[in-house]
């Protein structure tokens, strides 16, 4: 196991085995048995483009086999920021292969992110686009390699400028060994944590598991076929089943550049859309449009989550659009509870629904950590067979996010219905919730502290219609006050991603503190909401 990931206990890792949760089954082989048994079948689509079976077996062997000639091989961290492309899926392959370790950073990041990711694992390569809207991402490449002396290689889909075209990384495929299936596959973003963002392990064993019990649980198989509109890079639309749960029962993997209704309206007409992901906020969107574009949606499992989905729109959709909709509470940690698309439309439009695994263990204490009678709101702790046992390289952090017997803590307040279903309440992390997109305060702070005008400040989410929560800044300033724009400007320039800017500006003269020296976000809250 590489160094600075947490194992699983040995005793609960055989459990796991001998209960048949993890199989030894690799991510290096998803799509290979079906490439041998059916190699025409249709495995990925975007665009124009049609990818078989056989052909992304080929290119994700041709590119291993190029990238171990570059001197890529176990263990080697790899950050890769791709959009919703075939790309994606052959360089994660190929990194799975050569079972080194795919970071997976989201499209929004910039140089902030990018540049800690790389500095964290000590990357060996970057791999990226030549532009998206308008933004070079070689200039990235080009800062984050000076501060990286670790970083030798960057691969660039597109015009690579002074970098290595992705396109020309290839090479006669070469005989692998397999990576053990105990062993870290690749990390994950967390999006919820205090300071710099955290890198998840996740293993071959635990996410092969979670692949095959989404799917299971979504009733997806072999002739399903799954709308990527969310960042492939975010775990909801990666592996939940998502895009490799696809490559793993057979499935086809439809991928879209975003979920704005008339190119996935058009996609899922056209290629017999069975499943989808969306975040809460989108459902109004494709309500209101599906009748004008002329969408029909009847009988589409829609799996949605990631941030509060409201009763009504639940309702709505699953009335006037016939979408049957799983609600998912999940985290890129890996605990997962979820409906069933066969369960009734209440369930959906009232719980989170029921924990992935038999063998998840969650449970719900108050602040002593004791276990709350069923219905009493409490925070949700996990351990299971797909739940990280420790972020990245973090002791000290991960000494207080998990309790000593190894449960996550995951920040959430939730409560159980008197039928065993999760309900998500509230939170105690300091996460804004920005329709999904989670903006971790801390780390918005931090930058913001850095300007030469913000003598305090704390960053906290306010209540908005479209997305749920927009994140508000309240300054002190020091003399002369800076307005939302320079602010903003100011961020952009530090490289942050533009979802972390702050949407709103509150001046202060001083900052409400609780009886430990703690800013009261709650009292602050109160004030801009009241
Ligand atoms: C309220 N808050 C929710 C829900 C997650 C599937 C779907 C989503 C994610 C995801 C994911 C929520 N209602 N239904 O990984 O596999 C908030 C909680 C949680 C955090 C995790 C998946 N579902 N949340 O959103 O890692 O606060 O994963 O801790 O991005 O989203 O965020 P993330």
């Amino acid at each position: 196991m590489l160094d600075g990931v947490v194992r699983w206990p040995q005793e609960l890792a055989e459990r796991y085995r001998a209960e048949g949760y993890w199989r030894g089954e690799v991510l290096a082989d998803l799509g290979r048995e079906w490439a041998r048994t059916d190699p025409e079948r249709t495995a990925l689509v975007t665009g124009d483009q049609r990818v078989s079976y056989r052909d992304l077996d080929r290119r994700a062997d041709r590119l291993a086999a190029g990238l171990r000639a570059r001197g890529i091989g176990r263990h080697d961290r790899v950050v890769v920021q791709l959009p919703n492309s075939v790309e994606f899926v052959v360089v994660c392959l190929a990194l799975f292969r050569l079972a080194a370790l795919p970071v997976l950073a989201l499209p929004a990041h910039r140089r902030a992110e990018i540049g800690h990711l790389c500095a964290h694992t000590e990357a060996v390569a970057y791999v990226t686009v030549d532009q998206v809207q308008g933004f070079d991402l070689r200039k990235l490449a080009a800062d984050v390699r000076a501060e990286n002396p670790a970083l030798r290689d960057v691969f660039v889909v597109g015009d690579p400028g002074e970098f290595t075209a992705l396109a020309e990384v290839d090479a006669e495929p070469v005989e692998l060994p397999a990576p053990d299936p105990s062993d870290v596959a690749f990390f994950l973003l967390s999006g919820g944590s205090t300071g710099l963002p955290k890198l998840i392990p996740r293993t071959h064993d635990d996410y092969a598991y979670q692949l095959r019990a989404t799917a299971a649980a979504m009733g997806f198989g072999s002739d399903g076929v799954y709308l990527a509109a969310l960042p492939v890079a975010h775990n909801a639309a990666l592996g939940c089943p998502g895009v490799l749960g696809a490559l793993s029962v057979g499935a086809t993997a439809v991928l879209a550049g975003s979920p704005s209704p008339d190119e996935a309206f058009r996609l899922i007409a056209r290629e017999r859309v069975t499943l989808t992901t969306l975040m809460p906020a989108f459902l109004p969107l494709w309500a209101d449009l599906a009748p004008v574009l002329g969408a029909d949606l009847t009988g589409l499992v829609v799996e949605v989550g990631g941030a509060n989905l409201s009763p009504e729109v639940a309702a709505r959709v699953t009335r006037e659009l016939g979408i049957r909709l799983a609600h998912f509470f999940g985290m890129a940690e890996g605990p997962i509870c979820c409906t069933r698309p066969d369960d009734p439309p209440e369930l959906a439009a009232h719980t989170q629904g029921r924990p992935l695994s038999a063998a998840d263990e969650f449970r719900i204490v108050d602040d002593a950590g004791r276990d709350q009678p069923s219905g009493e709101v409490g925070e949700l702790i996990v351990r299971g067979p797909t739940t990280l046992r420790g972020y990245y390289r973090v002791p000290e952090y991960n000494a207080h996010t998990f309790t000593p017997d190894g449960f996550l803590r995951t920040g959430d307040l939730v409560r159980w219905t008197p039928t065993g279903e999760l309900v998500v309440v509230g939170r105690i992390k300091e996460v804004v919730n920005r329709g999904g997109e989670k903006v971790p305060a801390g780390e918005v702070e931090e930058h913001l502290l850095a300007h030469p005008a913000v003598r305090e400040v704390a960053v906290l989410a306010v209540p908005d219609r479209v997305l749920g929560e927009k994140t508000c800044a309240v300054v002190v300033p020091r003399d002369d006050a800076p307005t939302l724009g320079q602010l903003r400007d100011f961020l952009t320039e530090r490289g942050l991603a533009a979802y972390k800017l702050p949407d709103r500006l509150e001046l202060r003269t001083a900052l409400p503190y609780t009886g430990v020296g703690k800013v009261d976000k709650r009292a602050l809250g109160a004030e801009l909401t009241g």
